[in-house]
């Protein structure tokens, strides 16, 4: 039986899941932060596959025959920059339902400030009826997403749904399932009219800080919504564009330093909604059917598919 050890904070399910999965596999797991006193360390030398969030350091070197890795979410950018993992190695992701997921989130906050709820709350607690609290229309207004994968596709249904008009960011330009997706360059010209801000790509080199202060230089009340990863987008240049009110509102869901450190200026901002790092769950029954083939493949000996392109980063 080929061995495949689980290192995550919820180590537990993960295992079960697996097994269930796979019942050709022999799985033991273990939480990334206690592993190297309670791993059984002749089980972790024997095992090919891992499955894990991040990878602990040290983790490599007590498994020397490690042949695949399958990260329990969407985002890589902590496994291919990882300096212990040769790059012979297969790393696979995997999204499960987080389009949806992601989604539901974006819309739940584009609408709370469309719908004017904050406003509409206040009223009430003075038992105030204020017909003049409008909702906002967003039909024909726009929307951009920036990484235009499964996860931004899914983003860009729902709010076409919502009337919005949408267009897509990414590094190749198309034309996908009648959405516009353009060259990530050509976002600052985007900005200009836009209503929202969606940033949901993978952290790369060319992703890195992307959405700095040219980027929103023409941007004018617009919401920008973070559910990728924190380091897309530039701190300092978010701040002077909320205090200038080219960005109205930042909902931030991913952060560069997680969790956000209590000082950071971001929990007190009046503009700011923190979240934390919630909007994307990775659950087992959602994620195994993205992992399955593999799972075959690997307790049949066969080569892994799918696996990251670990110099573009994804
Ligand atoms: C992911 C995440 O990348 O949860 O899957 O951030």
């Amino acid at each position: 039986m080929r061995k495949m050890a689980v290192i995550h904070p919820r180590h537990p399910e993960w295992v079960e899941a697996l097994r269930q999965a796979e019942p050709r596999l022999e799985v033991l797991g273990w939480h990334p932060k206690t592993w190297a006193e309670e791993a059984d360390q002749a089980f972790l030398a024997q095992a090919e596959g891992l499955f894990c969030w991040k990878l602990p350091e040290g983790l490599t070197a007590a498994m020397p025959r490690l042949a695949w890795v399958q990260n329990s979410g969407a985002g890589v950018d902590h496994l291919v920059a990882h300096p212990e993992l040769p790059a012979t190695i297969p790393i696979t992701r995997a999204d499960g339902q987080f389009g949806l997921w992601m989604a539901r989130y974006t819309v739940g906050h584009l609408l709370t400030r469309a719908l004017r709820m904050a406003e509409c709350a206040e009223a009430q607690r003075r038992s105030e009826w204020a017909p003049k609290l409008l909702p906002e229309d967003l039909t024909g207004a726009r929307a951009v997403i920036f990484g235009f994968g499964r996860i931004g596709r899914t983003m860009a249904r729902a709010l076409r749904e919502l009337g919005l008009e949408v267009t897509g960011l990414a590094t190749a330009p198309r034309l996908e399932d009648g959405f516009e997706v353009r060259k990530m360059e050509e976002g600052p010209a985007l900005m200009e009219g836009a209503r929202a801000l969606v940033l949901c790509a993978p952290l790369t080199p060319a992703t890195r800080e992307a959405v700095d202060g040219p980027f929103l230089a023409r941007a004018r009340d617009l919401t920008l919504i973070n559910v990728g990863r924190g380091e897309l987008l530039d701190l300092d240049a978010l701040r002077q564009a909320l205090d200038t009110g080219r960005v109205a509102e930042a909902i931030l869901d991913v952060f560069p330093e997680e969790p956000l450190p209590a000082d950071h200026w971001l929990w007190s901002h009046p503009a700011v909604a923190v979240t934390p790092h919630h909007s994307g769950p990775s659950r087992p029954h959602q994620l195994i059917p993205d992992i399955l083939d593999n799972l075959r493949r690997f307790a049949e000996g066969r080569p892994i598919e799918g696996a990251v392109d670990r110099a573009r980063g994804y």
